[in-house]
């Protein structure tokens, strides 16, 4: 085991209690997928970074829980099969990206692109453990939450490009995916807009399960957003409501640092969110989110936890992106220093690394993996560019406000009553 355990987990309520404050959670750490891939680089960075901002973190190293001898060797945690769906599931999602930045500077989609490369081993390390009946709340970052999710790539991309063969048939756009089939309830373009929806989708699953009595129901939600969103009140609200009614939910941060310019040490107050959960009785865990299978092992008590009736837990994920804030940002504030540190913790890398040294696969099957998801990217973009774009008449559909607003026309009429008005031949 490494000495750097980026595993720290504070108990429910043991803020009033120092003694508390390092006992461990039974039912966390055991499951904490072992010393992965610990590296002295595996190091939490927020030690690292402190100073760009000026500013120390206080207690970093207080209630970090780990138990070196209850972890057991990594590959007694984790089968060939779920090895490399993970690899997979990570790879779909860098080549996707990488694919979207390539289509987007040949003016292919319009709007906002915000990507999701580095950040990988969060979706999958919690998405793929997910039942197709339980939901995802994603961010405007939402394209890989969508892969991970199952939502085919063709419906992805092709709503990347506007098109009517899209998951929201081309109304939605890169920050608006949604699919009720896979249950994947947005994308939302507002930073902690999908929180309270994510908290409803949750009470849902329990409403039914109690009040409706439908005793299969045991669905859980995933919410994810970001640092800069957790100063936001609706975070702060939805913990409350969560914990009051103990429902089956998953917070996860994916603290990456940055709100588009401005560092998360000098924007926050207390910048270890996972000890915002235990004020409100709900477990705070703080994991690496740039090793897969240290993100896998707690996503998989977390869930269990939601599953099993124990309610919420909020989980930080300390990551990075690997790009700009969204395609149209130069990202010319983070330094190089601290880009090419997380560059060389590449959670897609250290997956390799880890699946090839264990014997999990050789290096020819992961390759295998590679190129058949760099056909399905490739596919995807075809299927997406062929595609016709939506029909005029779907202008005014799912739109909340009222068409009236669209004003009077010459002939005194609202100009949406207009047939025109849809056929695009209305003068407006
Ligand atoms: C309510 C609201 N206020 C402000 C914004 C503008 N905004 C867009 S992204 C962003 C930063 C969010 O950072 P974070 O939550 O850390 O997510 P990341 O982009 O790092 O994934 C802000 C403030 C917004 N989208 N919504
Ligand atoms: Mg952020």
């Amino acid at each position: 085991m490494s000495a750097f355990s980026a595993i720290k987990i504070l108990p429910t309520h043991s803020v009033a209690s120092h003694h508390h404050r390092r006992r461990r959670l039974s039912s966390f750490p055991s499951t904490c997928a072992a010393d992965l891939f610990c590296s002295p680089l595996a190091k939490p960075i927020f030690s690292s970074f402190a100073s760009a901002s000026g500013r120390s973190v206080r207690g970093i190293s207080a209630n970090v829980v780990s138990d070196e001898k209850q972890l057991g060797s990594a590959s007694s945690v984790i089968t060939r099969e779920e090895a490399l769906d993970l690899y997979e599931d990570m790879f779909l999602g860098r080549s996707f990206e990488d694919m979207c930045a390539q289509m987007y500077y040949r003016g292919k989609m319009f709007g906002f692109v915000h990507l999701y490369n580095g950040q990988e081993a969060v979706s999958t390390g919690f998405i793929r453990l997910l039942t197709a009946r339980d939901s995802v709340v994603s961010t405007y970052r939402d394209h890989v939450h969508a892969l991970s999710k199952g939502v085919p790539a063709r419906a992805v991309m092709a709503e990347l490009f506007g098109k009517a063969t899209g998951c929201c048939r081309g109304q939605g756009g890169s920050m608006h995916m949604f699919s009720r089939e896979h249950n994947l309830i947005g994308g939302f373009a507002f930073i902690g807009e999908g929180i309270p929806v994510a908290t409803g989708a949750a009470f849902s699953s329990k409403y039914r399960r109690e009040v409706l009595k439908e005793e299969t129901c045991n669905d859980v939600t995933v919410a994810f957003f970001g640092d800069g969103t957790c100063n936001n009140g609706q975070f702060f609200e939805c913990l409350n409501m969560a914990a009051l009614w103990k429902l089956p939910i998953v917070f996860v941060v994916e603290n990456n640092l940055w709100a588009i310019g401005m560092s998360h040490l000098r924007a926050t107050s207390e910048p270890e969110i996972w000890k915002k959960g235990p004020p409100f009785g709900i477990p705070g865990v703080h994991v690496d989110g740039m090793d897969v299978l240290k993100v896998w092992g707690v996503a998989k008590e977390a869930i269990a936890r939601a599953r099993r009736g124990e309610g919420p837990t909020l989980v930080e994920c300390e990551t990075y992106r690997f790009r700009g804030h969204s395609l149209a940002d130069p990202d010319e504030l983070r330094k190089p220093d601290e880009k090419a540190h997380y560059s060389s913790r590449d959670p897609i890398s250290a997956l390799k690394k880890y699946v090839i040294t264990h014997n999990l696969a050789t290096k020819s099957e992961l390759q295998t993996i590679e190129k058949k998801i760099n056909e399905v990217v490739e596919d995807a973009v075809e299927f997406a560019d062929s595609s016709p774009p939506p029909p005029r008449s779907q202008l005014l559909e799912n739109v909340f406000a009222d068409p009236k607003g669209f004003g009077i026309g010459p002939d005194g009429k609202y100009r949406c009553e207009d047939p025109g008005f849809t056929q695009g031949t209305a003068q407006v």
